[in-house]
C-alpha cells in the first residue's frame, strides 16, 4: 500500500518530466521573408573567379529580425559564360544579418555553397539582362544591364547568435533574389561597374533584394 502511494505521488512528476522531454524535441518551422537594399562598396563586380566582392545591407527588414543591416562577400566560382551572360557564384564568408534594435541577434548564412552540414542545392546563379531599347544582341558588351543574383541561403549556425543562437535555430533555407542598379561591362578591366562609373571614379553598385523560405527552431523559440 505504501509502495502504491509512493508510486502515485511520483506519477505527476513523471508525467511532467516526460512532457518536458517530449516538447523540448519539438521543432517549429516558421516562414521567413527578407527584403532590403544596399551596395557593393568597392564599385565593381569582378568577372574573374575567386576575387572577393564585399556587399552590404543598408536598410533591411525580415521576419523575426525586424529592421537590420548586414554584410558579406561573394565570389564567382568559375569564369562567366559570356555567350549567355551568366555566372555562378557563392559566398566566401557567411552573410551576417544584424538586428538594428538588438545587435546581438545575428542570422548568419552561407549562400550558393553546396558542401557542409547545411548545403545549398546549387551554386548561386547570376544573369545579366540588357535594358537597352532595341539593343543589338550580337554586341551585348556595350549594353546597359541589370544583374540578377539568385542563391539559396542556409544558416551558418556557428556564427548565429541571440534569437538565432544554434541552441534555438536548427535549420533553414531561403532563396534570395537580388537585382543591381543599371551596370555596364568594363571588358578591358574585366569588371562590371555602375553605369555612371568612370575608371577614375567607381561608384558603389546599388542593389536590392527579397528572399523567402523557412527557418526551423527548437520549440518554443520559433516565435520568441
Ligand atoms: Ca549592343
Amino acid at each position: 500500500m505504501k509502495t502504491m502511494k509512493m508510486f502515485l505521488s511520483a506519477l505527476p512528476l513523471a508525467i511532467v518530466f516526460s512532457l518536458v522531454v517530449a516538447t523540448s524535441s519539438f521543432a517549429q518551422t516558421i516562414p521567413f521573408l527578407v527584403v532590403g537594399s544596399g551596395n557593393a562598396p568597392g564599385g565593381f563586380i569582378p568577372l574573374a573567379p575567386e576575387i572577393p566582392m564585399d556587399h552590404n545591407t543598408e536598410n533591411g527588414w525580415a521576419i523575426k529580425l525586424g529592421d537590420h543591416t548586414g554584410d558579406g562577400a561573394l565570389q564567382l566560382v568559375a569564369p562567366p559564360d559570356l555567350a549567355n551572360l551568366t555566372a555562378q557564384f557563392s559566398s566566401i564568408r557567411p552573410y551576417r544579418f544584424v538586428s538594428s534594435a538588438n545587435p546581438t541577434d545575428v542570422l548568419a548564412c552561407n549562400y550558393g555553397i553546396t558542401t557542409g552540414s547545411l548545403p545549398a542545392a546549387s551554386l548561386g546563379q547570376a544573369t545579366f539582362y540588357s535594358i537597352d531599347d532595341g539593343a543589338d544582341p550580337s554586341t551585348p558588351f556595350d549594353d546597359t544591364f541589370i544583374a540578377r543574383f539568385v542563391a539559396e541561403f542556409r544558416p551558418a549556425l556557428e556564427e548565429c547568435s541571440g534569437k538565432f543562437d544554434p541552441s534555438r535555430l536548427k535549420n533553414g533555407s531561403f532563396t534570395m533574389y537580388a537585382f543591381t542598379a543599371p551596370v555596364k561591362i568594363d571588358a578591358v578591366n574585366g569588371i562590371v561597374v555602375d553605369v555612371n562609373s568612370t575608371p577614375e571614379n567607381l561608384i558603389p553598385i546599388s542593389y536590392s533584394w527579397f528572399g523567402f523560405g523557412t527557418l526551423k527552431f527548437k520549440w518554443p523559440f520559433g516565435w520568441l
